[in-house]
């Protein structure tokens, strides 16, 4: 009895470091246990009913053991053998029935969920069409309807049915807004997978959730749910051409080893598209454009655009940037400052 005691109270510090540690992942915005928007919701409904189910089997469990080893422990002078139970039909129906009716409580919702979380709306005209493509390691979001092609951050309208139809460009990845639905995978070689979801207004974080290659960690996106009014200006500045850089030199280092790759218009580019970068929530996925420390890379967008454009292939290691264009320190001030002001003006 001493030692096992001596064992918990070794065994006490490295818990309450764990606890801390773990608590210390679990960022609001990442959470599925925090959710917007009914998809979400319906499905933290099942894991409230699972857990309820759960920790109601633990306490009976728990406190029958405990009645019993207590009321029938062995008193002194007492030799005698309990009375046996093996082949006790009741017990045996007791204890097979009560698991079946709680098995069916679980799996009527659970199966009504998984259809009506699996419906394919990609017919129906009152949902916004998307495709998803991911690439090693970034999201291209097309939407069809629109003749509009983005990356990085999904703009949707707040409230407003969004089906999204993914593949990969490479390597399986896996689509994931914690706070808005479940993982999805994208798969290579054109096998498309579907999911829905809606939000409230708000920006929402996005993750690659399938392991995908060196910077697989960092290949964030941004969900941005806007007003209606507010989606219809983003399509409309969508489609609008974009002016070049007014400095020559600048607009010729743009062209030459920028737009070989990306664009800035309304074009589609075989790397992600540029247009209205300014406005985005981050730089590279992972460079939040704020002062707010919270999120490790302090930088205003011009900050973060041009330590992107220097260094980006230690913030992101093994992105395809890295290695494909030559400029001078003068030019990447300049094409930074140039993409800072490629802003959106959309939103409320
Ligand atoms: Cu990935």
């Amino acid at each position: 009895m001493m030692k096992r005691w001596q064992f918990v109270k070794r065994l006490a510090p490295l818990m309450l470091v764990m606890t801390l540690v773990l608590a210390a992942c679990g960022r609001e915005d990442l959470s599925a246990l925090n959710p917007q928007g009914p998809v979400a919701q319906q499905q933290y409904d099942l894991m409230k009913l699972s857990i309820l189910i759960m920790g109601i089997v633990i306490a009976v469990v728990f406190l029958l053991t405990l009645f019993v080893i207590i009321r029938f422990r062995r008193r002194p002078g007492d030799n005698t053998i309990p009375k046996q139970i093996e082949g006790n039909h009741k017990l045996e129906i007791v204890w097979t029935v009560i698991p079946v009716i709680m098995l069916v409580i679980l799996a009527v919702p659970t199966l009504q969920s998984v259809f009506a979380l699996g419906k394919d709306y990609r017919n129906d005209p009152e949902a916004l069409q998307v495709k998803v493509i991911a690439h090693q390691f970034w999201w291209e979001f097309e939407y069809p309807d629109l003749g509009i092609t983005t990356a990085q951050e999904l703009v949707i309208p707040a409230g407003k049915k969004v089906m999204v139809e993914l593949i990969s460009n490479d390597v399986i990845h896996s689509f994931w807004i914690p706070a808005l639905a479940g993982k999805i995978d994208t798969n290579p070689g054109g096998i498309k997978n579907i999911m829905y979801f809606s939000a409230p207004e708000g920006v929402f974080l996005g993750k690659c959730a399938e392991f995908c290659g060196p910077s697989h960690s960092l290949m964030d996106f941004k969900v941005k749910s806007v007003s209606e009014s507010s989606f219809d200006r983003w399509t409309v500045a969508m489609k609008e051409p974009t002016a070049l850089p007014t400095d020559p030199d600048i607009a010729s280092a743009l062209e030459s080893q920028c737009l070989t790759c990306h664009a800035v218009g309304p074009e589609n580019s075989p790397y992600p598209s540029l247009k209205g970068i300014g406005s985005r929530e981050s730089v590279g996925g992972v460079l939040v454009n704020t002062e707010d420390p919270k999120y490790g890379h302090e930088g205003t967008t011009y900050d973060n655009l041009y330590n992107w454009i220097k260094n980006n292939e230690t913030i992101k290691p093994d992105n395809h940037m890295a290695g494909a264009y030559e400029l001078s320190e003068e030019e990447m001030k300049g094409i930074a400052e140039y993409l800072t002001n490629l802003t959106l003006d959309f939103e409320d």
